[in-house]
């Protein structure tokens, strides 16, 4: 049983309303542990977000409305948790890869990935491999996520495992991508770690690569 008010920032982060997590975050801090806030209300809400997402109880827009609205409690959670030294779970570098334009699956993605204490590094839109090489060096993540819509952007997912592969940093960050048109056997045949059909797939395949 978790308690009441964390209860009622679930209640309010489902409905989206953005004003009253953040409202009842900074109330449940006043008598609750940081660590249990944003387990139990943040991001065990976004778990279930989440999951009902996956199970076609809800769709695009009602997770985007809860992300949102989980993000206004992560604005009055994130500065404390920097001065009581608590990290995120692990870092994950996301990105659409290069020749493509789509985001909108790749955001989803991303929000999850935060919404469930990841540390996301979004390159965003058309990002060559050298990039997602560059950021994998520069910020020591674990995880590269790429998406893509197009099957004519594809190679590019192929091309940045190779690029990884070149630097000698398949041995150092799984890799994982996703899309309308990717499929597990493509991930099989380019050499990807993991393939996530949906948003939630992504943070279970990074919990799964972070342990
Ligand atoms: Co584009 N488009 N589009 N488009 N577009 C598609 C993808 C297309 C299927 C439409 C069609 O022809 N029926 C088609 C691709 C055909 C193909 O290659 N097989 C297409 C085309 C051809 C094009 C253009 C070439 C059109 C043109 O200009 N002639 C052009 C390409 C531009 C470019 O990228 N270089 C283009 C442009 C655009 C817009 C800019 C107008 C816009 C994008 C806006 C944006 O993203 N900001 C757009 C849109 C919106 C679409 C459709 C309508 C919707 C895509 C979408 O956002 N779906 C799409 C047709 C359709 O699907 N009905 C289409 C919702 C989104 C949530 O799904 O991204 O699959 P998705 O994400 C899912 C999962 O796949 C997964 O999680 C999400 C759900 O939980 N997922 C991951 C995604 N990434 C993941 C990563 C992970 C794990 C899971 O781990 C790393």
């Amino acid at each position: 049983m978790i308690s009441e008010i964390l209860q009622e920032i679930r209640t309010h982060l489902f409905s989206g309303d953005a004003g009253k997590v953040e409202e009842l975050t900074k109330q449940a801090l006043e008598t609750i542990p940081l660590r249990k806030v944003l387990d139990e209300a943040l991001i065990g809400g976004m778990a279930i977000v989440g999951e009902k997402f996956k199970n076609n109880q809800i769709y695009i827009p009602e997770v985007l409305i809860a992300a949102r609205a989980m993000q206004a409690g992560m604005r009055i959670v994130e500065p404390l948790l920097v001065k009581e030294g608590i990290k995120p779970h692990g870092k994950v570098i996301m990105g659409t890869v290069k020749g493509d334009l789509h985001d909108i699956g790749k955001n989803l993605a991303v929000m999850m990935l935060k919404g469930a204490g990841f540390e996301v590094i979004d390159l965003g839109i058309d990002v060559p491999p050298e990039k997602f090489t560059e950021a994998v060096l520069r910020e020591g993540a674990q995880v590269v996520g790429m998406s893509a819509l197009l099957t004519t952007s594809m190679p590019s997912m192929k091309a940045t495992i190779k690029h990884l592969q070149s630097k000698g940093l398949d041995k150092k960050v799984k890799t994982m991508i996703g899309g309308a048109p990717v499929t597990q056997e493509y991930a099989n045949e380019i050499g990807a770690d993991g393939y996530g059909a949906d948003a939630p797939s992504a943070v279970d395949l990074a919990k799964k690569f972070i342990g």
